[in-house]
């Protein structure tokens, strides 16, 4: 059984006063339009951290001015891109210094382990935007061979005014995503953070001016998402929209989107990725590899590894050891050291995720360990795991988003591929083998935007990132993200007959 006894503990003092609530527009903290606000709550105890400023279409209105004008009128793509680039340098020199304060923020407002953050997501969000600061100064065009007398050129421009709306699970990581490529390229930006967490966006933004970023180059909205975000998606001066959300969401966003200014839209949408476990692979690191790829963050990941399919060979050792590992799974107080899993980050991703374990107890899906509330208060949930689970459950269906791991048996390759690529969602797979034709054979034929082989969870900025089918549209990080925030003018000039 679970101890709860890091649960019941008396939250620990993060340490942390939060300084900023207002939203961030045209370089300055303002209140909203309406001077309405919203509270923010701790996951730890479903308590209120402080109230912000709720945007909503009134204030994207003005952010959108602020940041059409910035891009129009300058200084920023007056700039050169060096020293536009020097601007993302500065800033993650800043991150660096400010980690502790940044990192106490998302584990008040999210609840994922202190430790998490200060050193795998932090160090993450600094290498981002280090990496695109590199690239700003690398972007340029072809001269292209074209027929007849004509010199033909490409320029790749900024794209204008950028809209982006995040998610909560990883609110620095995903400002970092979208932010960072779109500054790199010379765009402006309006990004709404998600409602349950809006306060770590609004710190690091303010260091990003502090860093040097002209004012409205940025504006940071916090508030709902049929309000402010429906009016971002919708607006007719945003040039471009970057999403990262459940599926549901992106098709709303998407025909907002294609209603009103035919923006293009990048979408980086919600998963239920196989974790495959071959008859030759080392069981325990295939245990522990696939503890980690469904229960880190709390199991709110959009590529977590959530359907876990194990050849019969080596299932039932399987189970037996991914129950042991789940059951030692440290939960309790996120600010606590050596403590790997914190709350769940609302009440409505709690309820959910407790509906998809009694549906799972319901189908008939074997309960191994787990199942309920952690103790009595805040949203922890106690590692789950079922075995047993059949493809057509709603356990192995659905993204459960929380910590539940769902053990799927299978007996051949071409059988675990066909089962594997079964469902509307191809964000990412795992493969563990110790075979490198079954390596090469699953990779191929599954159709995921990432495979990982032999790990899981590996993300270098440099490495692209998106889904096949219903987990989205087009691929952020790496030099393949520089394509979102750019467009292609082809410049065409006669020659003279002397030219050759
Ligand atoms: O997501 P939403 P929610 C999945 C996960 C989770 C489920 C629901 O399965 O259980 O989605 O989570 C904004 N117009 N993922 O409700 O609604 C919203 O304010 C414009 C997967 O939190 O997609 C927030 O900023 N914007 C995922 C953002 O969309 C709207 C990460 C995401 O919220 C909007 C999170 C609207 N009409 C949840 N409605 C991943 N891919 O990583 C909402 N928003």
């Amino acid at each position: 059984k679970h101890s709860t006894a890091a649960v019941l503990e008396e939250p620990i003092n993060p340490g942390v006063s939060v300084n900023h609530t207002q939203l961030l527009i045209n370089g300055k903290f303002v209140d909203a339009a309406s001077g309405k606000t919203f509270p923010t709550l701790d996951p730890r105890t479903g308590e209120v951290i402080a109230h912000v400023a709720e945007g909503d279409a009134e204030d994207v209105n003005r952010a959108v001015s602020a940041a059409r004008k910035a891009f129009d009128e300058g200084p920023w793509p007056k700039m050169t891109a060096y020293e536009r680039s020097m601007v993302l340098f500065r800033f993650a020199d800043l991150l660096e210094k400010h980690t502790d304060e940044l990192a106490a923020l998302e584990t008040l407002d999210n609840g994922k382990p202190y430790e998490q953050a200060a050193k795998i997501e932090l160090p993450m969000v600094a290498r981002m935007f280090r990496y695109y600061a590199g690239w700003a100064d690398k972007i340029h065009g072809l001269t292209v061979p074209a027929d007849g007398p004509h010199q033909v050129q490409t320029l790749h421009e900024p794209i204008g005014v950028a809209g982006q709306i995040i998610p909560w699970n990883f609110p620095l990581l995903m400002f970092a995503w979208k932010i960072a490529p779109a500054l790199a390229c010379g765009n402006s930006v309006v990004l709404k953070t998600a409602e349950q967490t809006p306060l770590s966006a609004l710190y690091a933004a303010k260091l990003l001016h502090e860093a040097g970023l002209p004012e409205g180059v940025l504006n940071v909205i916090s508030g709902f998402g049929p309000t402010a975000g429906a009016a971002l998606a919708s607006h007719m001066d945003v040039d471009k929209l970057a999403f990262t959300g459940s599926t549901d969401t992106g098709k709303i966003v998407l025909e907002l989107a294609a209603r009103s200014n035919l923006k293009p839209v990048t979408l980086e949408l919600g998963g239920k990725s196989p974790f495959i476990v071959c008859e030759d692979a080392d069981v325990e690191q295939a245990v522990e590899l696939a503890h980690f790829a469904l229960f880190f963050n709390q199991g709110q990941c959009c590529c977590a590894g959530s359907r876990t399919y194990v050849h019969e060979s080596v299932y039932d050792e399987f189970i037996e050891k991914a129950k042991a590992r789940a059951m030692r799974r440290t939960v309790g107080d996120p600010f606590k050291k050596g403590i790997e899993q914190g709350p769940q980050i609302d009440n409505e991703q709690f309820e959910k995720i407790l509906k998809c374990i009694r549906s799972g107890m319901e189908s008939g899906a074997t309960l191994e360990t787990g199942g309920g509330q952690l103790g009595s208060k805040g949203y922890y949930i106690q590692p789950t795991v079922f075995s047993n689970v059949k493809d057509d459950m709603h356990i192995a269906q659905e993204e459960i988003f929380g910590p539940v791991q769902s053990i799927l048996k299978f007996k051949d390759l071409e059988e675990v591929v066909q089962r594997a690529n079964n469902t509307r969602y191809g964000l990412a797979a795992g493969v563990f083998t110790r075979s490198l034709d079954t390596a090469n054979t699953l990779t191929r034929a599954l159709r995921a935007g990432t495979v990982w082989v032999n790990c899981f969870d590996v993300f270098d900025a440099a490495i692209p990132f998106g889904g096949y089918k219903m987990s989205g549209i087009g691929r952020e990080k790496g030099e393949y993200g520089l394509k979102n925030y750019l467009q292609v003018k082809a410049v065409v000039t006669p020659l003279k007959s002397l030219a050759r």
